[in-house]
């Protein structure tokens, strides 16, 4: 690095103080924690960004400002690799580093130490590049300003603000950028409807599709995915849309609203009731990357019940239909044996994993993180990843993908184009353009669900009764260091604190299907239970011991 390069550096970060006391960590998604603290960790990973995009031939990088699910004074950072895939763990322990070294000096040393290190070429090659994004926190604007002047202090570095989006949005537009296609947000949307009227135009016009298209009442969470799904209506056909908690009508961005709340406390969000009764319902995240979908029963009376189709449904609900498409091709005489395969998490409902199983899917886990579930995705021809909190998406081998595509010409070329080979290649291939091959993402995901249920004519109880969940619980347990909590691998047992997991193992002894764990939350300062048992009253007071276990070996705060 050179006198100027130093410099520049210098002068930016004397901006950008780290508040005293500051201790950050990457954790499952970036960095989070109260915005009004965050600006010097967003210039610093602005400059990380600026490096990433140099190390990797000046390809585009993509930075959202988001703090998805937590509360609305908080706010974050989510970086996007090249392929639009979460930032390379690799680079997780220098963003650490930077992000909270204590004084300028500190930062331009750790820096000049890492670009040495991985002989990052600052103005010697085309300029860096970082697309930069935000969801609707109002702190948003001043700290995209902040990453901004990050990526501007590196030398011939260049920082476009793209504006509002989902989180999905800016994967999705960095991963088209860097494959040379069309990358704005009209393209996104062009792209989900027309790959959405693909689908819909395969829909098999015998059969059992006597399907009504009914209303779809999405909870927008009061945030970014509310506004996005109102911009694509307009242009879907085949789909009737009613938008909740937009957050245009005063309400608070993730209070009471939104996919977290959902499937955490099992409640229905704000703005729904009995009035909704029967309906079909989706719930998005504050930044969109999360879908769940829901309904009132229609036994509910005054005391509101609701049934939740989590990620582990939507999971189920795209096997499904994908292992259909797959065997008319691996049925038919030049067929391809094609590896399709999901990915869960220690939060998958026993119940679903079941379920995958007895559909003959390969069924692997990862660890909490769509940075780890996506890795292992990777792995298959065709790799199906979804966390129970309803991340996930369908991810395709290039490989396969060609294969695919190859296929669909030569059966036009042979004059098969209408058979139901032809068919299910092409659902295929219009599934790959639907879904998000960076991330998952809650616009694509609705539609995908939608069009699957009118394909085979199912309502939202139809679908419900692929499995019956075991009840479950989830708690949050606050103390003062949850970092002290260190887990196996895919994070079924705690190896610390020393004796806690044979506390737990004692416990969960004394419940019938009984299964229980925890972990320190990588996006909010708790430690998480999870319990899931044979009863709903068995599964909470699981989960209530656990917490209580918790409690004792860490001390509350
Ligand atoms: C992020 C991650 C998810 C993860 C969630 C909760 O979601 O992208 O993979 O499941 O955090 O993580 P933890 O349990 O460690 O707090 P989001 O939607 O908040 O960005």
């Amino acid at each position: 690095m050179d006198e100027i390069q130093i410099a520049s550096l210098l002068k930016s970060s004397e901006l950008f103080p780290i508040p005293q006391g500051l201790k950050l960590s990457y954790g499952t998604a970036g960095f989070r924690g109260d915005a009004k603290l965050l600006e010097s960790t967003v210039y610093r990973v602005g400059i990380l960004s600026a490096l990433r995009s140099l190390k990797l031939g000046s390809s585009t990088i993509g930075l959202m400002i988001t703090a998805s699910h937590n509360k609305v004074s908080d706010n974050g950072i989510k970086v996007s690799d090249p392929s639009g895939g979460m930032l390379s763990q690799e680079w997780e322990p220098f963003a650490d580093q930077i992000a909270n070294a204590a004084s300028p000096q500190e930062l331009v040393s750790l820096i000049r130490e890492f670009v040495e290190k991985e002989e990052i070429k600052i103005g010697e090659y085309k300029a860096a590049e970082v697309w930069l994004g935000r969801d609707s926190r109002p702190s948003g604007e001043s700290l995209l300003r902040a990453a901004e002047i990050g990526v501007d202090s590196v030398l011939g570095s260049v920082s476009v603000d793209i504006g509002v989006l989902t989180t999905p949005q800016l994967h999705w537009m960095v991963r088209a950028k860097n494959k040379g296609l069309k990358a704005t947000e009209n393209n996104y949307f062009e792209n989900l409807s027309t790959s959405f009227r693909c689908l819909v135009d395969l829909i098999p016009i015998n059969g059992n599709n006597k399907f009504e298209i009914s209303k779809l009442l999405v909870d927008g969470a009061n945030g970014v995915g509310g506004q996005k799904i109102e911009m694509l209506r307009g242009s879907l056909s085949n789909l009737d849309l009613e938008i909740r908690n937009t957050g245009r009508d005063g309400g608070v961005l993730n209070e009471g609203v939104g996919a977290d709340f959902v499937q955490k406390e099992k409640v229905l969000p704000l703005g729904f009731g009995l009035k909704d009764v029967g309906m079909r319902c989706a719930s998005l995240d504050g930044d969109a990357d999360r879908l769940v979908y829901f309904y009132v029963p229609s036994d509910s009376t005054s005391d509101v019940k609701v049934e939740l189709l989590d990620g582990d449904k939507i999971l189920s609900l795209f096997a499904l239909f994908m292992k259909e498409q797959l065997n008319v091709l691996d049925d038919g005489k030049e067929g391809k044996q094609s590896r399709l395969g999901v990915v869960q998490t220690a939060y998958a409902n026993g119940a679903s994993t079941d379920y995958l199983k007895q559909l003959g899917l390969d069924v692997v886990f990862a660890k909490t993180g769509v940075k780890h579930l996506h890795e292992k995705a990777a792995e298959f021809d065709i790799g199906i990843y979804f966390e129970a909190n309803g991340h996930g998406t369908i991810l395709f081998s290039e490989s396969f993908l060609s294969w695919l595509v190859t296929k669909q010409k030569d059966l036009t070329t042979k004059g098969q184009g209408g058979s139901e080979e032809q068919k299910a290649v092409s659902r295929l291939v219009a599934v790959s353009n639907l879904i998000n091959q960076a991330v998952g993402d809650a616009l694509s995901g609705v539609l995908l669900v939608e069009v699957i249920l009118q394909h085979i004519g199912w309502s939202i109880q139809k679908w419900n009764e692929l499995y019956k969940d075991l009840p479950s619980r989830q708690i949050k347990v606050e103390v003062p260091d949850r970092t002290a909590v260190v887990t196996t691998s895919q994070e079924t047992e705690a190896l610390r604190p020393l004796g806690i997991q044979d506390a737990i193992n004692s416990e969960i002894k004394n419940y019938s299907r009984g299964r229980a764990f925890i972990r320190p939350s990588g996006t909010e300062d708790v430690v998480r239970v999870y319990a899931e048992a044979s009863t709903q009253e068995a599964a909470d007071s699981l989960a209530n011991s656990v917490a209580e276990l918790v409690k004792s070996f860490l001390g509350s705060s």
